[in-house]
């Protein structure tokens, strides 16, 4: 019986080792008013290895696509990437004004104080995939970072 709580002990480290090389925290969402289809999601995302963040879903939105940010002539302008590198044990933040998750024909309104399932699938080196499943908490509208305002993602998109 001993030998086998060891046996059952090391297996869940491992499991918790291959986990454990992309960090997800402190991951949120903008709160949206009724009729408002679109929404951000904010993380900051640390991997352990060298890693590529290549989706993002979610049950709430139609479409959720990883978007930059970019002066263009003077002008915020914001578009979807294909992915994010994620360089080895360097925190990558994905924040209003900067990277985001943007989450496109959201399916109902989205309010302060409740959390929702993200799912990031992150890609590494030997292009092999990893799902990770996060909540984030839905965090008021007005939460920080002016330029990126749920009134300017509905005229880009
Ligand atoms: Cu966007």
């Amino acid at each position: 019986m001993k030998s086998f709580l060891i046996i059952l002990f090391s297996l869940l480290i491992h499991a918790g080792a291959a986990f454990a090389q992309v960090q997800v925290s402190e991951p949120w969402i903008r709160a949206t008013v009724p009729a408002q289809k679109t929404s951000g999601a904010y993380m900051q995302i640390n991997a352990a290895k060298e890693a590529r963040l290549v989706s993002v879903s979610t049950p709430v939105a139609g479409i959720s696509e990883i978007h930059e940010m970019a002066m263009v002539n003077n002008v915020m302008k914001m578009g979807a990437i294909k992915g994010l590198d994620l360089p080895a044990g360097r925190a990558v933040e994905l924040k209003p004004g900067g990277y985001h998750v943007m989450l496109l024909n959201l399916k109902r309104q989205l309010k302060e104080g409740e959390t929702v399932p993200l799912t990031l699938v992150v890609e590494g080196p030997d292009k092999k995939r990893q799902s990770i499943e996060i909540k984030a908490v839905v965090r008021p509208i007005q939460a920080t970072g002016a330029t990126d305002a749920p009134a300017m993602h509905e005229m880009k998109h």
